[in-house]
């Protein structure tokens, strides 16, 4: 092997990219829609031999596995002086309902790859490297979004509100974790808590989930800040009827006020000044959902995020203060408008950040710095750690969709420079 420790070696190191395809599309393949889509929703069947999948890699790196009450899997290289606080890295394998195989995936098999990397050329770490796969950074069954980091990073509202927690089939979200092995009663969650300082540093290594680093042709973004996040939902009831028979004077249609806070959410992004506002409403389900039947009930669920938290919030407002006229208007109920998480915004460390720099200049890796759109679960680490995150490029920006893709060498790319900062 190399001598280790010469600079050189380090940057010459060779990433295992047809391991890192393998594993890519073997993890792809625990999904519960068909290729090339993926989706893998928190401790359902697919997502918990998924995580026995993964869990083998880590053992197979020689890595010391542990879980927490919530699924959260740890997977430490003990270093020479263990009780000092580790390096961490990590990301998320969950899988929105038909999206793609990269998305948090690059972050964990791609620091998996990195161990074996480091240890292939007889690296010997001070401190104990740790990764992290958090159980779930998406919101698709509880509507909670990095509900694992934000558990670790200690909040205490999830903790609380979890007790309350079910999914669209009114499972609990004890009983569903009970399913896939883990907790046992509410005590044990609370147990997941993480000390601040247990981590010197947390690094996650994810897909851009945006066009830039694609367009400009830079191989490596250096995240600065992620932007704050917010989920919203809406519930409006009317009194439905027959669509023949009651005239349009005589409705109170749920539909059409869910329809019309739809467009007042484009409105009051649109009108915020910033192109850095943003504002979806990706569920919107109408009951009974007949053609034929006047909705008595609609559910809309809203999804609006700045790099700026005080616009964000003044968006959050004007939504709410909408959601009431229309329901005057329209002479409909507004039944619920509950903030589910309205977060800030969360910067990288500036020492990790120049690291970064450092590695991608050694590497001869064009970078840039910039913002992340997208949130991960570095925006929680961020808050017991100091933070950094790098991005690769992806196939035009696509994300949450069956199209995503990043090729091997901006994967590999992304590993190296990770590994070096
Ligand atoms: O929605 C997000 O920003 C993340 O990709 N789940
Ligand atoms: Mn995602
Ligand atoms: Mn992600
Ligand atoms: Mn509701």
């Amino acid at each position: 092997g190399y001598p280790v420790g010469e600079p050189d070696a380090l940057l010459s190191l060779s990433v295992g990219t047809d391991d890192l395809l393998k594993q890519i599309d073997e993890l792809a393949a625990f999904s519960d829609t068909p290729a090339p889509s993926v989706t893998r929703v928190i401790y359902t069947d697919k997502d918990v031999a998924a995580r026995r999948y993964v869990k083998n890699l880590m053992k197979g790196a020689g890595l010391s596995v542990r879980e927490d009450a919530v699924g959260n899997i740890f997977g430490r290289w003990v270093g020479s002086e263990p009780d000092l606080p580790a390096v961490a890295t990590g990301s998320h394998m969950d899988a929105i309902p038909y999206s793609g195989k990269y998305d948090g995936v690059v972050g964990v098999l791609g620091a998996i790859e990195a161990i074996n990397v480091l240890r292939r050329y007889g690296f010997k770490p001070k401190r104990s490297l740790e990764i992290v796969l958090f159980t779930s950074e998406e919101p698709t069954r509880f509507g909670i979004s990095c509900l694992g980091s934000r558990l670790l990073a200690g909040s205490e509202e999830l903790l609380k509100s979890l007790k309350s927690t079910v999914d669209a089939q009114n499972i609990s979200f004890l009983d569903a974790a009970r399913y896939a092995g883990y907790a046992q009663d509410q005590d044990d969650i609370s147990s997941v808590v993480l000390k601040k300082g247990t981590y010197a540093s947390f690094v996650e290594l994810h897909i851009e989930q945006g066009p830039i680093l694609e367009e400009e042709g830079t191989s490596i973004g250096i995240v600065t800040a992620i932007a704050a996040p917010a989920s919203i939902k809406v519930d409006f009831e009317g009194g439905g009827g027959h669509a023949g028979a009651v005239l349009m004077p005589n409705r109170n249609d749920a539909g059409l006020a869910a329809a019309e806070l739809a467009l007042a959410v484009e409105k009051h992004v649109l009108e915020s000044g910033s192109i850095d506002t943003v504002g979806t409403v990706g569920i919107l389900d109408l009951h009974p959902g007949a053609i034929n039947s006047i909705p008595s009930k609609a559910h809309l669920e809203i999804d609006t995020r700045d790099i700026d938290e005080g616009r964000r919030n003044e968006v959050i407002k004007k939504i709410h203060q909408s959601a009431f006229r229309i329901a005057n208007n329209r002479g409909v109920k507004l039944s619920e408008f509950k903030i589910v998480n309205q977060d800030p915004p969360a910067l990288s460390d500036e020492s990790i950040i120049r690291a970064m720099e450092i590695a991608s200049t050694e590497l001869n890796l064009s970078r840039k710095l910039m913002i992340s759109r997208a949130y991960h679960d570095s925006l929680f680490m961020a808050r017991i750690s100091p933070m950094g995150m790098i991005f690769i490029p992806c196939y035009k920006g696509y994300s949450h969709k069956p199209e995503e893709y990043s090729s091997m060498e901006d994967i590999a790319n992304g590993v190296k420079a990770y590994y070096l900062a």
